[in-house]
C-alpha cells in the first residue's frame, strides 16, 4: 500500500512576523489490492412486461483506492438509501453480479437476514463487509465475488457470493471467518446457486454456520 509522505515548505511571511514552516502533506492514495465495482438494482419500479431478470441492474463506479471508496461510500452507498426491493453491490472488477456470469456459475451465497425495523443492523454489517473484502481479510479471498446488500419488505439481507459451492471446506471457512467479522450469533445458510434456480418449495441450504 502506498503511504504518505510529508515535505516541509517555506511560507513566506511579511512584517516582523518570525518565518513560519507548516508541514505540507503530499496525498499518495492507498493503493487496494484489486479492483472493485459498485452496482445497484432498483426492482421496486414497474418493469416492461416480459423485461428479463437483471434488466434494472446497473454498474455504478469501480474503484481501487482506499480515498475512493471512502467517498464513494460516503455519498451514496449505504442501504439505508435504498427503497424496498432494491439492492446495492460489491464486486470483484469484471465479475457482475449474476449467476449467469462464469465466476458465480458453480457458486453460491452465505446469507444472513435482517429485520427490516433494525436498519442500523444491515447498515453496521454491509460496512464491516465491504472493508473486510477491499482490506482482504478472508484467506480464501479468490473465492469470492462479492457482496449483496438487499432491502425488502420482509426481511433485509445480506449476501456473500461465493465461487464453488460444492467446496464444503472452502465454503465453511468463508462462512465461519465472515460471522467472526460480523460478530454475530444469527445463523448463517449457504445456497448454491443452481438451488437458488428451484422451485421455492425446492430450494434448500447447503451448509450453516
Ligand atoms: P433474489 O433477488 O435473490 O431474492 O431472487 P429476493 O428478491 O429476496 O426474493 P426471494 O426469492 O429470496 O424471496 C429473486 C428472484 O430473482 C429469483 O428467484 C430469480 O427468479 C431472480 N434472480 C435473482 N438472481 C440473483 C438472479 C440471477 O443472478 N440471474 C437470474 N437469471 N435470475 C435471478
Amino acid at each position: 500500500m502506498a503511504s504518505e509522505s510529508a515535505a516541509a515548505v517555506e511560507v513566506p511571511t511579511g512584517g516582523d512576523a518570525p518565518p513560519a514552516t507548516t508541514e505540507a502533506v503530499a496525498k499518495v492514495p492507498h493503493q487496494l489490492e484489486r479492483k472493485w465495482a459498485f452496482w445497484c438494482d432498483n426492482q421496486s419500479k414497474p418493469k416492461q412486461q416480459g423485461a428479463a431478470w437483471g434488466s434494472s441492474l446497473r454498474k455504478l463506479y469501480t474503484f481501487d483506492t482506499v480515498e475512493e471508496f471512502w467517498c464513494l461510500y460516503d455519498q451514496v452507498l449505504k442501504p439505508s438509501k435504498l427503497v424496498v426491493n432494491a439492492d446495492f453491490h460489491l464486486f470483484k472488477a469484471g465479475v457482475e453480479p449474476k449467476w449467469e456470469d462464469p465466476e458465480c456459475a458453480g457458486g453460491g451465497k452465505w446469507t444472513i437476514t435482517s429485520n427490516s425495523n433494525k436498519k442500523d443492523g444491515l447498515e453496521k454489517m454491509w460496512l464491516e463487509t465491504l472493508m473486510a473484502l477491499i482490506g482482504e481479510q478472508f484467506d480464501e479471498a479468490d473465492e469470492i465475488c462479492g457482496v449483496v446488500a438487499s432491502v425488502r419488505q420482509r426481511q433485509d439481507k445480506l449476501s456473500l457470493w461465493t465461487k464453488t459451492a460444492a467446496n464444503e471446506a472452502v465454503q465453511m471457512s468463508i462462512g465461519r471467518k465472515w460471522k467472526e467479522i460480523l460478530d454475530v450469533t444469527d445463523k448463517l445458510s449457504y445456497t448454491a446457486h443452481d438451488d437458488s434456480k428451484r422451485e421455492r418449495s425446492m430450494k434448500n441450504n447447503r451448509y450453516f454456520v
